[in-house]
């Protein structure tokens, strides 16, 4: 039996590919395009096998759709700006670039190992001056047309990394990527304007029908719009210079008669500038400053607060005061900075009246609930109801309440009925060398001046040194002075560089045109390929680089670089590859190669013997040391194996388990499939023989088979669902491996069945592929090959399952052709020795034909 020679075969087909730049693409307005693309890897190494599965589901689909008819686009390339790099340099005193550069060389050879079907031509590299230029560009652009602005703000700073942090970089309070708790400071910085979006960019999800539902959803709640009302209290007797208002937002503008106090932020005006005279009020403000700035730390914090001494005078009823307290749950950059507490109606609320002992009145009361006796105890009451205890709003439903408060506060003018949206701008600048240079220069006289187009790129200058910590642009000799574009007089350059997410904003655009040294891209090309029909990537970019993405189409849509909105019209977020984990007695972590696995499953250590314990089942990473190389796994067992695993046990989007059966078993499926193609029982037809006049019964139920697998595989790679594609092709291998080649008809079924399984397993396996066609004798690759349609006249099922009751219970269920008639349906029935033992001495008096479901048996 021949052995499937992996390692030739793929560098065989890998090597033919590159010849005939199978994967280069153009336009081609004659046929429809398809654009599917992974998430570009960071060039952070090495890629272990786990790195591996959202390239080879793009693949399948690539594959897949260019059979189908498609022309299609798959590109790759490299998010290379960024932390690690800077990292790299600080430890081990390699240049950012040359540590990358290399990373990207190792890192591409790995992907050329799998086979993937890259239009290599392509390649980009977001660190290189001839991609970051084209984002200078825009980035003056988006100037020019009020998409960006700078502003001295509060930020996110990261003690460790000694940078900036965007919002969504914070994590419960920490950074995102040092793990550091984030500080606040205070600097200049460049924004730009994603919430000119935020109604199209929530109202949009609507059309991504091809988006997890769950990403959706997360979006929309990142966005997090809130329809309310924005309103001011006069300050009772406001102490001198001091603010005489407070301007609250609230979405529950119905609750408004039962407020029992007034809440503003540690950093509202009034609290700073009551802090100044009032100890007690300084310390609770400095206590609120060292808590979490994030949303989650304030939700989990125990709510508290402070009396200012100062009460406002009630909107709606001059007779009553609400004390203003400065809490610590009120954060001074949404809405307006202040609240109204409502105790009954907020749980927030509710817990700080508790423990501050202020009043708690129901004005919603629920259906069936009586107003003079509702009362709320621990847990506020948010649902809905009617509304009591409030003057002009008494009687009215929650909605009717709000829009009345509303047009009430409109009228006294008061306040008015506005949004909120928990989305912030986005800030963009970074304190780090290993980003693309903001174009723009400090000059003493003319402030900030935009480097001139013609100027650009501004590139990075290399000679720099990582010896002080900060950012080295800051500390370079000569770079950061330069003369004002406008007046020539000396200025400075800016030194803050981008956030590495405006890379990966727009690089879906640069491999539509990735090789244009003028433009960023031509649009008549990008409007060709846009959008990306299929995406696929981690979850865990389901809000930050999805959401720019979404934002920075629309920007440069403004800008006329393109007439696209959505960047992705189908995403798919796919699960981990995770595998067992190891440690020895010592506790330390152990490569699998380290461990020994025993009869009896006893694992030890295979240097020293000793004892190891098996841990939990987790996502292959490094730092588990639970990793499996590609390298290893593609010299032992080839990429199509590899592949084959990654693709077969889950669906795409739930974790995969990598084990040592399971790369067997995947094994030995690829060389059963190869013998069954190559050393067929018996002599194969010609290819293209007409189909014979007659089948053995054997060999039609064969072909059938192999239909509804064309028809079952095809819809399953439509939906990406490749985990059935592999379980429907192995059912068919096996159908297939039962025909003994003697029947009539058989060896031309046995040829049709080859080529289904060659031409359907090619996305997954496609050197595999490639090589049993050539030995069919076909030439060609089979991508080139159109995709198999399946005869609708053989697909349909040929046998059911048709269940037999007797006086109305089940006692048999029988195969039996579909449509059979009556009468035969009835004997079969009959005939069966359960069926008999059920009606026994009986007469059968009765019986009911449901065609192709039942026989009712009645007997007595
Ligand atoms: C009074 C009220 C009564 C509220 C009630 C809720 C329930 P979303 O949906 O997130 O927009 N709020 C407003 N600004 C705030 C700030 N800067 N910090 C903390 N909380 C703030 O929530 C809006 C609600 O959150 C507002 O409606 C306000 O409390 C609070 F029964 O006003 B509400
Ligand atoms: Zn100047």
């Amino acid at each position: 039996m021949a052995r499937y020679n992996a390692r030739e075969t793929e560098a065989k087909w890998q090597a033919a590919w590159h010849e005939a730049r199978t994967f280069e693409v153009t336009e081609d307005t004659s046929r429809p395009k398809y654009y599917v693309m992974e998430m570009f890897p960071y060039p952070s190494g090495r890629l272990h096998i786990g790195h591996l599965r959202n390239y080879t589901l793009g693949d399948v689909v690539a594959r897949f759709r260019r059979s189908q008819g498609f022309n299609v686009l798959h590109p790759i390339g490299w998010d290379a700006f960024g932390l690690p790099a800077e990292n790299a340099a600080i430890q081990n005193k390699v240049h950012p670039a040359k540590w990358t550069y290399e990373n990207i060389a190792t890192m591409g050879s790995q992907l050329k190992l799998m086979g993937l079907s890259y239009d290599w031509s392509r390649e980009i590299a977001t660190c290189s001056p001839d991609y970051y230029r084209h984002e200078q560009k825009m980035f003056l652009d988006f100037l020019k047309a009020g998409l960006v602005y700078r502003k001295t703000s509060m930020v996110n700073w990261d003690p460790v990394e000694q940078t900036v942090l965007a919002n969504e970089q914070v994590i419960d309070g920490r950074g995102w990527r040092s793990g550091a708790p984030v500080e606040k400071r205070e600097l200049a910085q460049w924004f730009l304007k994603i919430t000119a979006f935020a109604d199209e960019l929530i109202d949009d999800l609507t059309q991504l029908e091809r988006w997890p539902e769950r990403v959706r959803l997360m979006q929309e709640n990142w966005i997090g719009r809130s329809e309310g009302l924005e309103f001011t209290f006069d300050v009772v007797d406001a102490p001198e210079g001091l603010p005489k208002t407070i301007d609250v937002f609230t979405t529950r503008p119905d609750t408004l008669f039962g407020a029992a106090f007034c809440a503003i932020s540690a950093d509202h005006p009034i609290a700073r500038g009551l802090s100044a005279t009032d100890a007690g009020l300084a310390a609770f403000r400095a206590e609120c400053a060292a808590m979490g700035t994030s949303e989650a730390a304030i939700e989990q914090a125990e709510k508290k607060g402070y009396f200012t001494g100062l009460y406002v005078n009630h909107p709606f009823d001059a007779s009553r005061k609400l004390p203003v307290w400065a809490a610590n749950f009120v954060l001074m950059d949404y809405g307006t900075g202040a609240i109204f507490g409502c105790p009954a109606h907020d749980q927030r609320d509710l817990d700080f009246a508790r423990k501050y002992d202020l009043p708690v009145v129901p004005v919603v009361v629920p259906e069936g609930s009586d107003a003079a006796s509702f009362t709320v105890a621990t847990e506020a009451y948010v649902g809905p109801g009617k509304l009591a205890n409030s003057e002009f709003l008494n009687g009215l439903g929650v909605d009717e309440g709000k829009r009345a408060a509303i047009a009430r506060m409109e009228e006294m003018n008061r306040g008015k009925g506005t949004i909120n949206y928990r989305l912030r701008d986005w800030g963009v600048s970074r304190q780090r060398y290993w980003g693309c240079p903001i174009p723009v220069v400090h000059c003493p006289d003319c402030g900030i001046v935009p480097v001139p187009e013609d100027q650009l790129p501004i590139e990075l200058p290399d000679n720099v040194s990582f010896d002080k910590p900060g950012n080295p642009l800051e500390h370079h000799a000569s770079w950061k002075h330069t003369n004002c574009p406008t007046c020539g007089k000396a200025a400075t350059r800016e030194t803050d560089t981008f956030d590495t997410f405006m890379e990966s904003s727009w690089y879906f655009l640069r491999y539509t045109d990735a090789s244009n040294d003028k433009l960023a891209f031509d649009k008549a090309k990008a409007e060709y390929w846009m959008p990306v029909d299929q995406y696929i990537g981690g979850i865990e970019h389901a809000v930050l680089h999805l959401l720019y993405s979404r934002f920075f189409t629309r920007a440069l849509r403004a800008c006329g670089y393109v007439d696209a909105t959505e960047p992705f019209a189908g995403l798919l977020t796919q699960g981990m590859v995770v595998h067992e984990t190891y440690k020895d007695s010592a506790g330390q972590w152990l490569y699998p190669e380290e461990v020994q696995h025993g009869d009896g499953g006893a694992l030890t250590k295979i240097a020293d013997g000793s004892a190891v314990t098996r841990g939990r089942i987790e996502k292959m990473s490094k730092s588990k040391k639970n990793v499996i190389g590609l390298e290893e796994v593609v010299t032992s067992y080839g990429a199509d194996t590899a592949r084959l695993l990654l693709l077969s046990d889950s669906p795409p989007d739930r974790d995969l388990e990598w084990s040592d059966s399971g790369i067997e078993g995947s094994w030995r499926y690829v060389n059963r499939l190869f013998r069954l193609v190559t050393e067929p029982v018996v002599v194969l037809p010609a290819a293209g023989t007409p189909v014979p006049a007659e089948l053995s019964p054997a060999a039609a139920k064969a072909r059938a088979a192999i239909h509804r697998t064309i028809a079952a595989v095809t819809q399953q790679f439509d939906q990406i669902q490749c985990n059935k594609a592999v379980a429907a092709l192995r059912e068919l291998t096996n159908q297939l491996s039962e025909l003994d080649g003697s029947g009539v008809g058989e060896a031309w079924v046995l040829r049709e069945g080859a080529e289904a399984l060659i031409k359907l397993s090619a996305p997954m396996m496609p050197h595999l592929a490639d090589e049993m066609w050539q030995a069919l004798g076909n030439s060609g690759f089979v991508v080139d090959v159109p995709w198999p349609v399946a005869d609708a006249a053989l697909t349909v099922e040929d046998s059911v399952t048709i269940a037999v009751q007797v006086n109305g219970k089940l006692r048999a269920t029988l195969e039996m052709a579909r449509d059979i008639a009556r009468e035969d349906a009835e004997k079969a029935a009959l005939a069966e020795p359960l069926v008999q033992r059920a009606i026994g001495e009986g007469t059968v008096r009765k019986v009911i034909v449901v065609p192709n479901k039942i026989v009712n048996i009645v007997a007595n």
